[in-house]
């Protein structure tokens, strides 16, 4: 019997089957829990539905963030399945690709820092507030981050800015909602080659680099992730709680990398 026997988590952010929260949905799954997911619109429907069988996952619902009617009617949708959810997870971020190249100083509009804050911190916060009543009295939430939250990363400009948003989301959460029983936690992931981590500039040269210097001389799996978020949101940590957990090789604390790159111009 899985860990996750009995529990229910609604999964946000499978785009494809390359996505982190497929890795998580997948692991969910596999411990026991049975899945809900949600997609971004329309384009996405078939996609996700084939997946969503794989899982043999009932409930997909639209929902894009930005508008606060879907976050709404997304769990709407889920209560006529469920009386009550033990896990959500947000993986979903976006940011201009206009924008994920060159330098953030330059290269950050007013409009494109908004957006990015939007989709990909904010929403964390909306979600969790929508969530929040059918949230069960030991329940988790989990967000994914990435390195470029505490350290400057080249071309990931502002989508940097808004990761440090989302984890300090998380701070603030795990403050509210922690007198509740209620966890709040992110993975900050290492590097994986997604949909959205193509919309980086030069991000080929970072999974390079980032493969020859973490410790474990390797990058990790969206697996590797969602195992981790699996335990993470488990009865196994329920003493864990406002942590960035990091999934990255220990990439993160290394302080001085001992391979070039394939080409060093950036
Ligand atoms: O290297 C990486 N891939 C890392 C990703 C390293 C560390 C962290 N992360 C984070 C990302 O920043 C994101 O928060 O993991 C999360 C998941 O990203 P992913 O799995 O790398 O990317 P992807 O498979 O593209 O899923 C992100 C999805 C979107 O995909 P597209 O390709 O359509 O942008 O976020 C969703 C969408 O499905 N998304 C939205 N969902 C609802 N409403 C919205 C929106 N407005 N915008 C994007």
């Amino acid at each position: 019997m899985g860990f996750m026997q009995g529990k229910k988590a609604l999964v946000a952010g499978v785009a494809s089957n390359r996505s982190i929260a497929w890795g998580i949905a997948k692991a969910m799954r596999r411990e026991g829990a049975e899945i809900a997911l949600t997609y971004l619109g329309d384009r996405f429907r078939d996609r996700i539905k084939k997946l969503a069988d794989e899982l043999e996952c009932e409930i997909i619902v639209p929902c894009d963030v930005r508008d606060d009617a879907n976050i709404k009617n997304t769990f709407r949708e889920l209560k006529k399945h469920w009386n009550e959810v033990d896990v959500v997870v947000h993986s979903i971020a976006f940011a201009n690709k206009e924008e994920l190249t060159g330098s953030m100083f330059e290269n950050t509009s007013r409009e494109g820092f908004n957006t990015a804050h939007e989709i990909s911190a904010y929403s964390f916060v909306a979600m969790a507030r929508e969530a929040k009543y059918m949230l069960s009295s030991n329940a988790s939430l989990l967000t994914l981050s990435y390195l470029g939250a505490v350290r400057s990363i080249p071309h990931y400009n502002a989508m940097g800015m808004a990761k440090a948003s989302l984890e300090a989301s998380v701070r603030y959460l795990a403050a509210d909602l922690g007198p509740e029983g209620i966890r709040v936690n992110a993975i900050s992931a290492g590097p994986i080659k997604t949909l959205a981590a193509k919309g980086i500039g030069d991000f080929n040269l970072l999974l390079d680099y980032s493969e020859k210097n973490s410790p474990l001389r390797r990058n990790v799996t969206i697996d590797e992730v969602g195992n981790a978020a699996t335990f993470l949101s488990s009865d196994l940590a329920s003493g864990i709680n406002s942590e960035i957990l990091y999934v990255d090789g220990g990439y993160n604390t290394t302080g001085m990398g001992i391979h070039g790159v394939k080409n060093p111009g950036v």
